[in-house]
């Protein structure tokens, strides 16, 4: 009876550390999440079959080694073994307990460095977009279509209904579905990090150098929230990303509003040789 109930406490744990990392939940942070934000795009998917194939061998490393330490505490207590072995060595435990840690060593490095060279990999763009981390908002540029603009995060006493406080900004960056999104990415002042925990980007924004990540943007009209992930300063928190995805049509369409919208705004990298001609 005892050893029924063990089993099927052990099975609950196991199934419920399994299927957390599987529950489906929105593109965002939600209260009491337990588990990834659901991947979208195919570096997102192979990240996510990564870390639940770390979360198995790390629970079970766990639950093997608790099993020792309890064993050993049970078995070898001081009263039920009062004259303890003076041995000192075992040479089959010992290889043992270095070959199968570098096993298992082994087997986590093949899907790791693969999804590591597949981040690091030249693709062929569909389009690119720089990306500024400024204390503290954002600024996007699309470098082949000559506009940029800042992103705002929404202050709370501005949030309309359904805008999610601290997440939504003035102006998302817009991208088409079904995309290769190359991603470069610079700091204007301090070190950012532009995250977007969904399409398993992130990448640091730092002065006086330019990052490069891609983005592997899926195929349905979704908004896609993230945050600075660097502490960066007073407003570190309120520097929230939202990468919103349009269809091609509906993203051309925007592309002919913008480029009339943001047609004012300088861009930020021409701003900033203004700023160095005037230092010097
Ligand atoms: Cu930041």
């Amino acid at each position: 009876m005892k050893i029924g109930k063990l089993k099927l406490i052990f099975l609950t744990f196991l199934t419920s550390i399994i299927s957390f990392s599987g529950i489906a939940v929105g593109n965002e942070p939600l209260p009491w999440q337990m588990g990834l934000q659901p991947p979208a795009g195919s570096i997102s998917v192979m990240a996510n079959d990564l870390h639940n194939l770390l979360l198995v061998v790390i629970t079970a490393i766990s639950v093997f080694v608790l099993f020792l330490l309890v064993y050993v505490c049970i078995r070898f207590r001081a009263d039920k073994n009062p004259n303890p072995s003076k041995r000192t060595h075992n040479s089959i435990l010992e290889v043992l307990w270095t070959v199968i840690p570098v096993l298992i060593l082994v087997v986590i490095a093949v899907p790791s460095f693969r999804l590591l060279y597949y981040l690091d990999k030249q693709i062929e763009p569909d389009m690119t977009v720089k990306v500024t981390g400024i204390q503290w908002y954002w600024n996007y540029e699309y470098p082949d279509e000559n506009i940029a603009f800042d992103s705002y995060m929404i202050s709370d006493e501005d949030l309309k209904p359904g805008q999610k406080r601290l997440l939504d900004v003035d102006n998302p960056l817009i991208l088409p579905e079904n995309s290769k999104v190359k991603v470069l990415i610079a700091g204007n002042d301090v070190m950012h990090s532009f995250f977007v925990p969904s399409l398993a980007v992130q990448e640091y924004s730092v002065p006086g150098r330019l990052n490069e990540v891609w983005m592997d943007i899926p195929k349905g009209e979704k908004t896609y929230y993230g945050q600075c992930n660097q502490i960066c300063g007073i407003n570190h928190a309120y520097m929230p990303v939202v990468v919103k995805v349009l269809s091609k049509e509906n993203y051309d369409n925007w592309l002919k509003k913008a480029k009339v919208e943001f047609a004012n705004l300088n861009l930020l990298s021409q701003e900033n040789i203004v700023l160095a001609e005037v230092k010097n």
